[in-house]
């Protein structure tokens, strides 16, 4: 971002007289200085475009500043944390986070906060971008069926986090209470290719992770910082799949990144890019070349990137059991030419078996974990499976059942799978090692033994039979736990 030519409010006039004194000197009057910006004059009334993430208004661009009237209606609303976990979410807009909200130096946002009748509870706003008492909060604490009004000048350039402030606070956020508003300099933020919108929060459930069902919010968790959930854009999967960040190579990505915690810090990166640009804390410092840039809770960062290579490139927060485990993990899609002076891709793969290598176990507690609720019908054995199969089977087998060749055998279309069901169960009970074929290729390779109950087992292989053109065979627990026993 350019040094903003307004003086920013907080240094006040000590430092501009100064500042003045030195131009005088100088015998050379600035063409045009507002002393600061609450004197910017506002030139004509317009509505805000609000959009839910991970999309972003237009740009700012030229235009001058203008009163702008902002609609944001609460809801509370059921939604789905992850597959078979429900979740009421409190939200700005019906989204989490909250709607983004754009707004220009000199604005004069006239604030519309409705509580939608059908809410059982009062909130409010605070908004960071904010200078007033309570960001807002004091002017907009508003009840179920009403709507308060409130307005307020953007007087400092960045990147703000709001959020409610109704007490319990934290339960208000922990909920999904949060969003994005974005103050552009006068000149506007330079132009880029695509523009997305992603925030960080952490989630506390009375049940565990992955325990199905409606989930109400732990007080006691949320205390002690216990986060079941770490996510990206209120969701498991928000991010991944479908819902993936897209590009294409040689395009600029500019990531309006936020966390609403409450409580976690996050090390958001992206794995196999390198940040070109980031706004620190939102703000106008400017670092260049960052791998991995902390995100405070109630705090915010402009990262801007210029894509190379085609691929997926995964967005995490860098404590990693978050990502993995916990679900703060998403995907910027790059499509386009590769390009191998930038990255070869794989150039070979050769065995590396050192001496006494067998079987490796994934290392457990050695109990056989159980599944909470055993699948009920067919429909519900492949959702599981589905599941299980792209938390544990996925990393070498691939989305798509079709393997990575010399390394990983497919399993879409194998006729190694589909000629043998007892094989099959035992291999993902035992693991597999030696030479075997698989569509005529032949793989000598290890596969590690999984650590799973007769129900996932038999939940993943029905996903597995009966996908990609498999025999489409249905897995029982009692099939798996015949082979178990050695039948
Ligand atoms: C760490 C990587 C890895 C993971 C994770 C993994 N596999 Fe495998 N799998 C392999 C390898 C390697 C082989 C071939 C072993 C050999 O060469 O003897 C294989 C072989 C197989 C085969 C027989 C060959 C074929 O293509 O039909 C099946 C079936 C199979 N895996 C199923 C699964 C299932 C189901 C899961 C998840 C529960 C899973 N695997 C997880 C690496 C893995
Ligand atoms: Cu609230």
């Amino acid at each position: 971002m350019k040094a903003n030519r307004f003086i920013p409010k907080k240094i006040g006039l000590p430092v501009l007289g100064l500042f003045g004194l030195l131009l005088a000197c100088k015998q050379e009057a600035p063409e045009k200085l507002y002393t600061s910006s609450m004197e910017i004059p506002v030139s004509a009334e317009m509505k805000a475009v609000l959009t839910s993430p991970p999309n972003v208004p237009p740009p700012t661009a030229k235009r001058s500043a203008k009163k702008l009237i902002v609609d944001m209606e609460i809801l509370e609303q059921e939604g789905e944390m992850t597959n078979g976990v429900k979740y009421v979410y409190w939200t700005f807009g019906g989204t989490v986070p909250g709607s983004f909200i754009r707004t220009k130096i000199g604005d004069e946002v006239e604030f519309h906060l409705k509580n939608h009748p059908d809410n059982k509870l009062p909130h409010n706003i605070d908004l960071h971008a904010v200078t007033g008492p309570g960001g807002g909060a004091e002017s907009s604490f508003v009840a179920p069926g009403h709507e308060k009004v409130f307005s307020f000048k953007v007087l400092n350039p960045g990147l703000y986090v709001y959020h409610c402030a109704t007490a319990p606070v934290g339960m208000h956020i922990a909920n999904g209470m949060y969003g994005l508003i974005l103050v552009e300099p006068e000149e506007g933020l330079p132009e880029v290719d695509k523009e997305y919108y992603i925030m960080q929060g952490d989630f506390y459930t009375k049940g565990a992770n992955g325990d199905r069902g409606l989930q109400p919010f732990d007080m006691q968790k949320a205390v002690d910082e216990k986060a079941d959930y770490v996510v990206f854009n209120g969701k498991v999967g928000a991010l991944t799949g479908d819902n993936a960040i897209t590009a294409n190579v040689g395009e600029t990505v500019r990531l309006y990144v936020g966390n609403g915690g409450p409580n976690l810090v996050s090390s958001f990166h992206v794995i196999g890019e390198i940040f070109d640009r980031v706004h620190v804390e939102g703000g106008n410092l400017m670092n260049e070349n960052v791998q991995t840039t902390l995100i405070p809770a109630g705090g915010a960062a402009i990262i801007e990137l210029k894509v190379e290579v085609p691929g997926s490139f995964i967005l995490v927060d860098h404590s990693i059991f978050r990502a993995f485990n916990k679900g703060a993990l998403g995907m910027l899609k790059v499509q386009g030419d590769e390009n191998e002076a930038v990255y070869s891709g794989e150039l070979r793969d050769d065995i590396y078996l050192p001496e006494g290598g067998g079987i490796q176990k994934m290392p457990s507690t050695g109990e056989v974990p159980e599944s909470e609720i055993p699948a009920k019908s067919m429909v519900e054995r492949m959702e599981f499976g589905k599941q299980i199969y792209m938390q544990t089977c996925f990393a070498c087998h691939q989305a798509e059942g079709q393997g990575i060749p010399n390394a990983f055998p497919p399993l879409a279309q194998s006729d190694y799978l589909n000629a043998d069901v007892d094989r099959a169960i035992d291999i993902v009970l035992h693991g597999k090692t030696g030479e075997i074929t698989v569509n005529g290729q032949k793989y000598n390779s290890i596969m590690t033994s999984q650590t799973l109950s007769d129900d996932e087992v038999a939940n993943v292989l029905t996903y597995v039979y009966n996908s990609w053109g498999n025999s489409k065979k249905e897995i029982t627990p009692a099939m798996v736990q015949k082979v178990r026993n050695g039948k």
